[in-house]
């Protein structure tokens, strides 16, 4: 049975490709999945792709994976600035946590510095655009054939 990675994504990241491509480059969500689920398969993983503006269904959907996932990939997107809920929601999880930002958050405005979520992040992955998942999903995949 191949291991479950979650990729969760937070709002406006359905935007990603539609505007502001001088921050957040040209590809699409629709093509992060498309580009996720061929790297999921290099490293023989499943992947459940998912993205909502909403701050409870990225606190349920941590839930779900805390059961179902062994390993979780979040961009909390402005949420990582603000969720003490998201935080606390990963704090429940055993996985490995992987935080990505697709821009550097450090070289952008001071309120984008910190991230609640990091403190909990087993690894952090930002301004690398959204080859930023693929990274993720290749440290996750070291960290699954390790444990
Ligand atoms: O760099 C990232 O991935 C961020 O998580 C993206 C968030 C931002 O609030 C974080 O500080 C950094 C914003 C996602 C919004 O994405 C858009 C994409 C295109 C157009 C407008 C917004």
């Amino acid at each position: 049975m191949a291991k479950v990675v979650y990729i969760l994504n937070g709002p406006n990241l359905n935007l990603l490709g539609k505007r502001e491509p001088e921050i957040y480059g040209h590809q699409t969500l629709d093509d992060v999945h498309q580009m996720c689920i061929a790297q999921a398969e290099n490293h023989g993983l499943d992947i459940v792709f998912r993205q909502s503006n909403a701050e409870h269904d990225l606190i349920d959907w941590v839930q779900e994976a805390r059961e179902a996932a062994h390993a979780i990939i979040i961009n909390p997107a402005a949420y990582s600035h603000t969720s003490i809920a998201i935080l606390d929601a990963l704090s429940a999880c055993t996985c490995p946590v992987i935080e990505v930002h697709v821009s550097n958050i450090h070289r952008r405005e001071t309120f984008r510095h910190h991230s609640y979520v990091s403190q909990k992040a087993d690894a952090v992955i930002a301004g690398c655009g959204v080859e930023g998942y693929l990274l993720a999903l290749q440290r996750a995949a070291t960290l699954l054939k390790e444990s």
